[in-house]
């Protein structure tokens, strides 16, 4: 491939803007059935969608068995309307199957990809995107055997008085395609594995070491990934009133090279140092362009949750280094209160950044896990106040969004809050749930169900919600939402317009070339990636940069007002992205263990026993 077009590409930021449209849609009078890749619980709602790139008119579906034996139907097929690529959807509900085994859908004609009911589908599957954070690595990756930045991170910039340190802060993960690394992201990374454990254990196996090579060593895979992130947090975090906040800039994106040999110059030789930067509570950028931020909150309430959380985990396993984690999570908490506001990523020489514009909802998950922690009332009512800040998150029922604008996407402190709290306090965060869950889908009367707005990293949306429903479920018993949530499952393992699992390794179709330099040189799969996923056609052609460089196998499917291309050169919708993928692996853990429809209200969380209840 042409460098130039390599260079192009690189250009881009992970779920950030740079474009041109896709190839000519082909006509296909097809009736496809999408389905969910992995399969069904038996005892799940089941649903498979129809998408027709004609008008149709379809009345009734069947389901058959491996020796063609109709076991469900004729059933009626619902009517969902238009979507997207799709001049007609219907909605097939098979339900009523929950006997094991291996079934195929047959409509209008068409017949499904074998569809599987077992109660082990996601069986392993939160372990597999664990393989995506572990390539992902910064410091020692055990992918290339081999350093990466080990011995260039960092020089503090933007410091009102200590600009060109040198500080120590190799390790952690590289945020997505290209090698910069954030605090916010690995923090929110981070907290998702350590609740995927606490409160799913029994989903997660050992198969790797600490450093990330094969081999057991005793600790659940998903307690080293996390360490991996907590080990950077607190690097990140050196002394009490310094909190950094991102390692390298945009700059990483002046070349298409392999983060072992990394040729971004930050103004100290190619493949030299990288700048660190620290939160400062002012605008930021080195140059041309600046960040909104006003405070340090935003960083410091996720960066104490994962301390806290971490302390909590590790004290069985580790105690002195839970009381490092704890005494860390304080101070950075107490940073935190005393400077309330954003602390946003720095652009440099492109204008693209995160532009988070939340800080109680960090805060607020901060105090929780604070409270959870050392049982102290004030963190508790502290979590109260900070909930009462943002109940909903903001994004919930929107058209759109700014870059990361409210992350992150859904507010975890609720059902934190939720799981240490009296009665009155747990019918707070319940409600401020479901109003949440009510705006989206409100939203989603499609065929698809889903009532997201397709932003850059869609797909991080959609965790998100079923993230909050899976919460909202068992916290209430309420089942309202259960169809959505399964919908937006679905979604991730196929059953969308494009009938690809958004997951590179899972499923039957998945990306094959995903936007990543790994991939494309090395033809490696970077297995448990999950992927931007599909943006709205607006956002997609105003992007700078973007290329597509083979022809598009979705074409027929991209003609709506959304599209996705599983194409190296689609930055926008086809490339892994790290927080994302840990925030999936909470989803699937959950989905692994414990039957959907058994919510327990009463019960406290299911995995670990409660210790008290707040006044
Ligand atoms: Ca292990
Ligand atoms: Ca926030």
């Amino acid at each position: 491939m042409a460098r130039a077009a390599l260079l192009l590409l690189a250009v881009g930021v992970s779920c950030q803007p740079a474009g041109r449209g896709a190839p000519a849609p082909q006509g296909n009078s097809g009736v496809t059935i999408r389905v969910n890749q992995l399969g069904y619980r038996p005892d799940a709602p089941k649903r498979a969608v129809v998408c027709a790139l004609e008008p149709r008119l379809i009345a009734s579906f069947r389901v058959v068995d491996e020796r063609d034996r109709t076991v469900l139907g004729p059933s009626a097929a619902d009517a969902a309307g238009p979507f997207g690529s799709c001049a007609a959807t219907y909605r097939l509900d098979f339900s009523m199957l929950d006997r094991a085994g291996v079934y195929r859908i047959v409509v209008a004609g068409a017949t499904s990809p074998p569809v599987r009911i077992a109660d082990d589908v996601y069986r392993g599957a939160a372990d597999s995107l664990l393989a995506y954070l572990r390539e992902q690595r910064s410091g020692y990756n055990p992918v290339f055997r081999d350093s990466v930045h080990q011995h260039s991170d960092g020089v503090l910039v933007d410091h009102p008085t200590r600009s060109g340190e040198f500080i120590p802060v190799s390790g952690g993960w590289a945020d997505a395609s290209d090698y910069l690394q954030y605090g916010a992201t690995t923090a929110h990374a981070t907290t998702m594995l350590l609740l995927a454990y606490r409160d799913h254990p029994e989903a997660f196996a050992d198969r790797f070491q600490a450093n990330g090579l094969p081999a057991a060593n005793g600790i659940p895979d998903v307690l080293d990934e996390a360490r991996w992130g907590l080990e950077w947090l607190l690097k990140m975090y050196p002394e009490d009133d310094l909190l950094l906040n991102q390692l390298g800039d945009d700059r990483d994106h002046t070349f298409w090279d392999l983060p072992v040999n990394d040729s971004a110059d930050y103004g100290w030789g190619r493949g030299g140092r990288r700048p660190v930067y620290p939160c400062t509570g002012k605008p930021q950028g080195l140059f041309e362009y600046k960040n909104r931020s006003t405070g340090l909150a935003s960083t410091a309430g996720k960066y104490a949750a994962a301390f806290a959380l971490g302390a909590g985990v590790f004290q069985g396993r580790d105690s002195a280094y839970a009381r490092q984690l704890a005494r860390r999570a304080r101070a950075v908490y107490a940073l935190g209160a005393a400077h309330p506001g954003v602390c946003q990523t720095a652009p440099a020489r492109s204008p693209y950044f995160y532009e988070e514009d939340d800080w109680a909802d960090d805060m607020e998950l901060g105090a929780a896990e604070l409270y959870a922690l050392t049982d102290e009332p004030t963190y508790f009512h502290a979590a109260l106040q900070y909930a009462a800040l943002e109940p909903v998150s903001p994004w919930m029922g929107q058209d759109t969004a700014r870059h990361y604008q409210w992350y992150p996407w859904h507010n975890n402190g609720h059902y934190e809050i939720w799981r240490t709290g009296g009665d009155s306090a747990r019918r707070v965060v319940a409600e401020y749930y479901r109003r949440g869950l009510e705006a989206v889908t409100r939203r989603a009367r499609n065929g698809f169900r889903i009532g997201i707005p397709f932003i850059w990293c869609s797909n991080n949306l959609l965790a998100s919600f079923a993230t909050q429903a899976h919460f909202y479920r068992r916290m209430t018993g309420d089942s309202t939402y259960l169809e959505y949530e399964t919908a937006a499952l679905d979604w991730l393992f196929g059953s969308n317009p494009w009938g690809v699992s958004m997951v590179i390794g899972l499923g039957t179709t998945y990306p094959r070339t995903p936007h990543s330099v790994v991939a494309q040189q090395l033809h490696l799969q970077l297995t448990g990636g999950l992927v931007d996923g599909p943006v709205y056609r607006s956002i997609f052609e105003h992007l700078r940069g973007i290329r597509l460089l083979e022809a598009d196998e979705y074409a027929p499917f991209n003609t709506g007002f959304i599209v996705y291309h599983d194409d190296v050169g689609d930055y926008s919708t086809n490339e892994p992205i790290m927080d994302g993928t840990a925030n999936l692996a909470y989803v699937l853990a959950g989905w692994a263990v414990a039957s959907p429809l058994r919510a327990c209200p009463q019960c406290g969380d299911g995995a670990t026993l409660q210790r008290r209840r707040s006044p």
